[in-house]
């Protein structure tokens, strides 16, 4: 009986600290390691899968920290979930709904494991039971994110050399806006007009400061700006859309799909970055997929560096998608310096690839994970 042999017998949770291969800076945040939370759920047939929680630099990007992921799964998603059956995608996700306000990475933590546990149970890739993929590999952005010119044209160079990524979102925001823009010139001629360029703020100017700037931005042939004002300032933004020549990129401001259906009706931008940290799950990452379309928003692969467990369960759900017009920018896997699976994910001619196999693709490098769990 399929069913009972699929019951969730345990779900467990451990911090991992991940060092990364340089120092990754955002406006409002800085890593030298990545912080995620692992998560094992067990079947009653003996199978675990396994999902991962991303953080960037404690509760900063999202309110969300791994001691906050890892107490909310512990103590409230877990409890709630013993004794189901991990097929029932959507009851299990209307469980923890109730069992937890938000929390939307440790939920989605738990129902990538819940995808992966039933998928090697059935012998199907997760992509199968989301739907089936439409496309088997994406094009994948890389971040530029050092604040050091030098560096990140010698990190870009590399990047397309090895035929990884042609494709750069350059992290602004922490440096004065006349940095920023010098720093963005640097780049722009070091690399040549034939490069996409993207630029993410994180909510670090101000409405004044995207007028004066954006004009700079155009003349550098940027192609995206992601989430320029605070994400709580939505009519700001919406003003800002509505006199850019540069399409903007809707990120910290809408985490649910009802938040993207309000920021999308007044206008603050039109394309939408999905993110498992923001929609709370994989099934809930599509309605937002499907929220933004209805709006004739474009969709954007969005990540939060996550390793290649993430990114697996990102992958799985974007190749569902049947349009994604961005690409991805999944090179979370890349900037660790160990990732947490035996198999990294492929990046190939500019393309990460959807991992074959069952679940979501993916084994755990066991002694990695023991290696860089957080000891308490
Ligand atoms: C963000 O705001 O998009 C994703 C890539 C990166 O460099 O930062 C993250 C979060
Ligand atoms: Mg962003």
């Amino acid at each position: 009986d399929l069913l009972r042999d699929t019951l969730i017998r345990s779900v467990k949770a451990t911090i991992i600290e991940a060092p990364t291969v340089r120092q990754h800076k955002l406006s409002n945040t800085e890593i030298a390691y990545q912080g995620f939370v692992l998560v094992r759920v067990q079947l009653e047939n003996g199978v675990v899968g396994v999902g991962e929680a991303s953080t960037l630099g404690g509760p900063r990007w999202a309110e969300e920290s791994v001691e906050s992921i890892w107490a909310a799964i512990t103590h409230y998603l877990a409890p709630a979930l013993i004794g189901q059956p991990a097929m029932h995608f959507e009851a299990n996700a209307v469980r923890m709904g109730k069992a937890a306000t938000r929390n939307f990475s440790a939920k989605a933590a738990v129902e990538s494991a819940l995808f992966d546990g039933v998928g090697h149970s059935l012998g199907l890739p997760a992509s199968a039971l989301l739907g089936g993929a439409v496309r088997d590999r994406i094009g994948v952005i890389w971040a530029l994110a050092s604040g050091d010119p030098v560096q990140e044209l010698e990190e870009a160079r590399e990047k397309l050399r090895l035929r990884q990524h042609k494709e750069f979102k350059i992290k602004l925001g922490f440096n004065t806006p006349e940095a920023d823009i010098k720093r963005l010139q640097q780049l722009r001629s070091g690399l040549g007009d034939d490069v996409k360029l993207i630029v993410d703020v994180n909510q670090a100017w101000s409405e004044a400061q995207c007028i004066r700037l954006f004009p700079a931005l155009d003349e550098l042939d940027v192609a995206l700006i992601e989430q320029p004002v605070p994400a709580s300032q939505r009519e700001a933004m919406a003003r800002i859309a509505a006199r850019t020549r540069i399409p903007l990129l809707i990120d910290e401001a809408a985490f649910t799909k009802e938040e993207l259906a309000s920021v999308a009706a007044i206008g603050c931008g039109s394309v939408y970055s999905l993110k498992l940290v923001k929609s709370g799950g994989l099934l809930e990452l599509k309605r937002a997929a499907g929220v933004a379309q209805s709006f004739g928003i474009e969709l954007y692969g969005g990540c939060l560096l996550e390793s290649s467990i993430g990114a697996a369960a990102h992958m799985a759900v974007f190749s569902t998608l049947p349009k994604l017009e961005w690409g991805s920018e999944h090179f979370g896997p890349r900037i660790l310096v160990d990732d947490l699976v035996e198999e990294p994910l492929v990046f190939e001619e500019f393309e990460i690839r959807l991992p074959q196999g069952p679940g979501l693709g993916i084994a755990l490098d066991e002694d990695r994970v023991r290696a860089m769990a957080r000891r308490k």
